[in-house]
């Protein structure tokens, strides 16, 4: 299961909850009896159940920007890999060299023209990082290619008549194939 789904199931579950409880006090309320009773009682879930979501909700939102992609912008990263991209209309041009899994890569990221998106995709289809392009500015965006293969750079950002047609593809290797390649001295 990809952590969207955990993350959609967990979703699911909260809602779920949330509807449970709600059930459980309107059903509850409604009972004319000991109303005052209730609603003490309802109000104490409330605020159980509020804090129980503030909880959640924290707890969440430390755990899933762990891996936060965006690195400070005003400081070199220290990646050992860097690739300068620029997006123009329409394409991009990557400065070339070898992108290796399983080392970060520092995508310095800017455009030549108008506004881009910047978006690295997989084999798949799926999106893994993404970023502005803009003129006069460099957004840096870190990333490691977990495995080797073919990846795709697109456009997420309508920015012209060929806007569809801004693709590129890129290899990322193996460590071993990388010193394979490199000449023996
Ligand atoms: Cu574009």
């Amino acid at each position: 299961m990809t952590l969207q789904d955990q993350v959609w199931f967990l979703t699911l579950a909260g809602i779920g909850g949330v509807a449970v409880v709600f059930l459980y006090v309107i059903g509850q309320a409604t009972r004319q009896a000991d109303a005052d009773h209730v609603q003490t009682r309802a109000w104490v879930i409330r605020r159980w159940f509020f804090l129980a979501l503030i909880t959640l909700g924290v707890g969440v939102t430390a755990a899933t920007l762990v891996p936060f992609p965006i690195p400070s912008q005003h400081a070199s990263t220290q990646a050992r890999q860097v690739v300068k991209v620029v997006g123009h209309q329409w394409g991009w041009h990557l400065s070339p060299g070898p992108i290796t899994a399983g080392v970060p890569v520092e995508f310095q990221v800017t455009s030549a023209d108008v506004n881009h998106g910047f978006g690295i995709y997989d084999a798949g289809g799926r999106l893994l990082a993404q970023t502005q392009a803009m003129p006069g500015r460099t957004n840096r965006l870190v990333h490691t290619f977990r495995q080797p293969g073919k990846y795709r750079i697109l456009c997420l950002e309508y920015c012209g008549l060929v806007h569809y047609g801004m693709s590129v593809e890129f290899d990322v290797v193996g460590t071993a194939e990388v010193s394979r390649d490199r000449p023996l001295s």
